[in-house]
């Protein structure tokens, strides 16, 4: 290596070293790698059949994933599923999931959030959904999320469970975590294309001459 690879190379690991960086689009977003690439906090979170699940263990059971979002993503989905189990002191608020992307680091400003809350998406065990449909669709079981405008920024996305007593032991299933890109056209098969009708043009022209 000559001196001067040396000196990049050297600027490049105190580069590394000053700033955390983090992966660009979430990683092991299907739990295929158990929770490689998550924390869980709060409460008690495992990997069974290939989802992540958040269990009433605590008042708060979360799972997160700090991330760059990705240059040409626009969107953010998951599926979830709600479990709950009758069998628990009542009285109290009913559980809820709730799916937030924030700022990753304090005070946590929400990236994109449902007017007047933290998170983006909440469902509890009255089953009463809260979000806002000009940035969230809902679609079965899978939730996708606008991320438009948020191109390159620093990201926490992080999964809620919080529990009560109300009657029921509840359990949050999260899978298929993912950012979807843009779906760019294809202008060189458009140019192609337009090149090849001009060529078969000029060669028609060519033959009634
Ligand atoms: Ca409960």
């Amino acid at each position: 290596m000559s001196s001067a690879l040396k000196v990049v190379a050297a600027v490049v690991a105190l580069g590394l070293l000053a700033t955390p960086t983090w992966a660009i689009g979430i990683t092991n977003g299907d739990f295929g790698l158990g929770l490689t690439g998550w924390s869980a906090p709060f409460g008690s979170v495992s990997v069974v059949g290939g989802w992540a699940v958040l269990d009433e263990s605590t008042a708060i059971t979360r799972l997160e994933q700090q991330f760059v979002i990705p240059g040409s993503a626009v969107s953010l989905s998951f599926d979830y599923a709600l479990v709950f189990a009758p069998g628990e002191l009542t009285g109290g608020p009913p559980d809820s999931f709730t799916a937030s992307l924030l700022g990753p680091t304090p005070p946590y400003n929400p990236l994109r959030s449902t007017p007047g809350y933290s998170d983006f998406f909440y469902e509890d065990s009255s089953g009463s959904q809260s979000y806002d449909s000009s940035i969230v669709t809902v679609v079965g079981s899978t939730v996708t999320l606008d991320l438009s405008g948020l191109s390159g920024q620093d990201a926490l996305l992080s999964f809620d469970l919080f529990g009560y007593d109300d009657g029921y032991v509840a359990q949050a299933k999260v899978d298929n975590v993912k950012t979807t890109e843009s779906v760019i056209p294809e202008p060189i098969t458009a140019v192609g294309i337009s090149l090849t009708l001009a060529a078969a043009g000029m060669y028609a022209r060519r033959r009634r001459s």
